[in-house]
């Protein structure tokens, strides 16, 4: 049996597997949790994060607006499922006007370290880059100082400090549809200057795991297990009709997380269902974020489909753990 290291959620979003299902992630049976227009202005609302928070759940959400501007948004909920997001984006207060400035916001994930939640995201700042900021309580927002260069997607943190300093998996891009990506891992002593890099993997050249040939990006926050840093990540292919996104798992090491124990040869979740498959983008199933009760082992997996809608899946830390083991590249 393999452990979460974490809180207890006895209300983490919930539902059994279904009788003879074989793979180890299942959908949840409604989805998606959150349609297109869940809020007046929305074209589409996708590749969205949720934490625990008071007595049930808060989030950020990436909304595209019907002019299609890409921006974040604060939400609630009391069961996971059922969302209210706020109808304005989130605005940040900082020190710096230059890093207020807002050309365009997308991708969020949030992170609770120590007393308060960070949320990172990909911020256009003469390019795509990992944009840092923080909040007590989903009202009022801090922003910091862009975590690296452009050009960068997927800043994703983890969830206390490691070797003594702040981490965070990232995906060094280009300015447009990058056709190349791996993983690194990056530290840092304040969240604001961030060194010490280190690359944790490459996308994978070969018809042994060819779903992620093109590119791969890091996908929730990682989880704490007593086997290692469980790390959920996409993975993209190229096809003649374009990119298809998939989810994959990993098993990093807890004190050295750029040292990759196990990686699953098999995808655990592909764009199979229709709102996965037909959208804004086709074929693309995207995660950001991740619940996890400690005490059952259960996960909640939140994810973005075909760039239009979000969507619910749930697995257990055995099941993934045990899986990723067994099919290791
Ligand atoms: C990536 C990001 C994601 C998006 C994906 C598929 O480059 O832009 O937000 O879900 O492409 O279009």
């Amino acid at each position: 049996m393999s452990k979460i290291i974490g809180n207890s959620l006895p209300s983490i979003p919930w539902q059994d597997k279904p009788e003879g299902y074989k793979k180890p992630v299942w959908r949840y049976q409604n989805n998606p949790i959150i349609k297109r227009d869940a809020i007046p202005s929305s074209n589409s609302i996708f590749n969205s994060a949720v934490i625990p928070y008071k007595e049930g759940f808060a989030g950020v959400f990436r909304c595209d607006s019907r002019a299609v501007s890409m921006d974040i948004f604060a939400g609630f909920s009391e069961d996971g499922i059922r969302w209210n997001i706020n109808e304005e984006p989130i605005t940040f207060l900082g020190e710096d006007p230059e890093i207020l400035k807002r050309e365009y916001r997308y991708d969020p994930r949030v992170c609770f370290i120590e007393d308060r939640y960070y949320i990172t995201w990909c911020n256009g700042y003469h390019g795509p880059t990992i944009g840092v900021g923080y909040t007590f309580d989903f009202k009022t927002f801090y922003q910091l100082e862009n975590a690296f260069l452009p050009y960068n997607r997927n800043g994703v943190l983890f969830p206390r400090k490691i070797g003594g300093k702040y981490a965070m998996l990232s995906r060094p891009s280009d300015t447009g549809h990058t056709p190349f990506g791996d993983i690194f891992y990056s530290q840092s002593s304040d969240l604001e200057y961030w060194g010490h890099h280190r690359h944790v993997m490459s996308s994978f050249k070969g018809d042994d795991s060819a779903w992620q040939w093109t590119k791969i990006g890091p996908g929730p926050i990682p989880i704490e297990t007593d086997e290692g840093w469980l790390l959920i990540y996409h993975g993209v292919i190229n096809t003649c009709n374009g990119f298809v996104y998939r989810v994959g798992s990993a098993i990093l090491d807890l004190e050295e997380p750029w040292k990759v124990k196990y990686r699953s040869k098999y995808y655990i979740l592909g764009p199979e269902e229709y709102y996965e498959c037909v959208g804004d983008v086709p074929n693309v199933v995207f995660p950001c974020a991740a619940l996890t009760d400690k005490d059952t082992g259960r996960i909640a997996l939140y994810y973005g489909c075909a760039d239009t809608v979000t969507s619910l899946a749930f697995t257990t830390v055995d099941e993934l753990i045990q899986f990723t083991k067994e099919h290791t590249l």
